[in-house]
């Protein structure tokens, strides 16, 4: 295994001492925000962890290795030449001995390869608009339905189909936990998402949830956090979706672009929500998980 996964040593103590640990991925410091942002975001995200008493492992692979707990001058190689890998992803990249960025379904199977069991990010992907027209799902579900984890996020990212999402969750025995709201908060929008399948209103409750779901042997449970500041940005999504859609932008370029073509087009707000609600969602995954290790 150390030849395939190298485990800072903070990460590697804490997880034999049983202390609380937070996987966070890196695909959202290469992909997700233009440079120097994505290291700020992720920096910013650790130290929201540290602050609600958990240890970070930011993950993503390099020289030919999966590392959890990146150091913060490794994190600087998360540039948008990066891969971008999804569950499927990670073996060719570890074997080929490129960068690559963990996506919310490739830091999961990364975490669970050494025992982490919560994780922090924006939005988890889902269903695209227009399914079946191109067939897309994020390897996210697929994901959190293989492994045992709590993620929090601010719902599903609103780009896609929110409602068919919420409905793959449901089938695939996904609990979606609303962190003191009963709808699914919308990434950038904290209402009009679809109603929770539970509301959880403190980490402890969370926690216990959890634990109660992996002993019936559950996987991965969602936890939706609404944003601080909810931005409204509907039209402006439907607009880059389609153009995205007619020119031919598809499969894991998609989410990329409507990001980062969303950041420009608000004048940097989507931006600066989509900054916010991930380090806020790392503090709360940290708040649960220090939950669960006093259970
Ligand atoms: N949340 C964000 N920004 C992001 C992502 C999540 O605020 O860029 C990333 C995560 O890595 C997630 C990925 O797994 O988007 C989904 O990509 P796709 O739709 O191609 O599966
Ligand atoms: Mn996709």
């Amino acid at each position: 295994m150390d030849d395939l996964i190298r485990v800072g040593d903070e990460v590697r103590a804490a997880l034999a001492d049983g202390q609380a640990v937070v996987a966070l991925e890196t695909t959202l410091v290469a992909h997700g925000f233009p440079a120097p942002h994505g290291v700020e975001v992720g920096l910013a995200s650790e130290a929201a962890v540290r602050a609600a008493g958990a240890v970070p492992a930011t993950i993503g692979v390099l020289d030919g290795r999966l590392v959890v707990g990146l150091g913060a001058e490794e994190l600087e190689r998360f540039t948008p030449e990066a891969r971008k890998l999804g569950p499927r992803d990670l073996a060719p990249c570890v074997a080929q001995g490129a960068v690559g960025a963990t996506t919310v379904g490739g830091t999961l199977i990364a975490a669970a390869a050494v025992g982490i069991r919560f994780m922090g990010t924006g939005g988890l992907g889902g269903v695209h608009r227009g399914f079946p027209t191109p067939p897309d799902v994020s390897a996210d579900l697929a994901a959190c339905a293989r492994v045992t984890a709590v993620v929090a996020s601010s719902g599903v990212k609103s780009l896609l189909d929110v409602p068919a999402t919420a409905e793959l969750l449901e089938t695939l025995g996904i609990p979606v936990l609303g962190y003191r709201v009963d709808t699914l908060p919308l990434f950038y929008a904290a209402d009009g998402g679809p109603p929770v399948s539970a509301r959880v209103d403190d980490p402890a409750e969370a926690a216990r949830v959890a634990a109660a779901h992996w002993a019936l042997g559950g996987a991965t449970l969602l936890v939706g956090r609404a944003p601080d500041e909810s931005l409204d940005v509907t039209d402006l999504i439907e607009e880059i979706v389609a153009e995205a859609d007619a020119a031919g932008i598809v499969g894991q370029a998609v989410t990329p672009y409507v990001l980062a073509t969303l950041h420009e087009r608000s004048g940097g707000e989507t931006r600066r929500v989509n900054r916010d609600l991930i380090v806020a969602n790392a503090g709360l995954a940290a708040e649960i998980a220090v939950a669960h290790a006093a259970l």
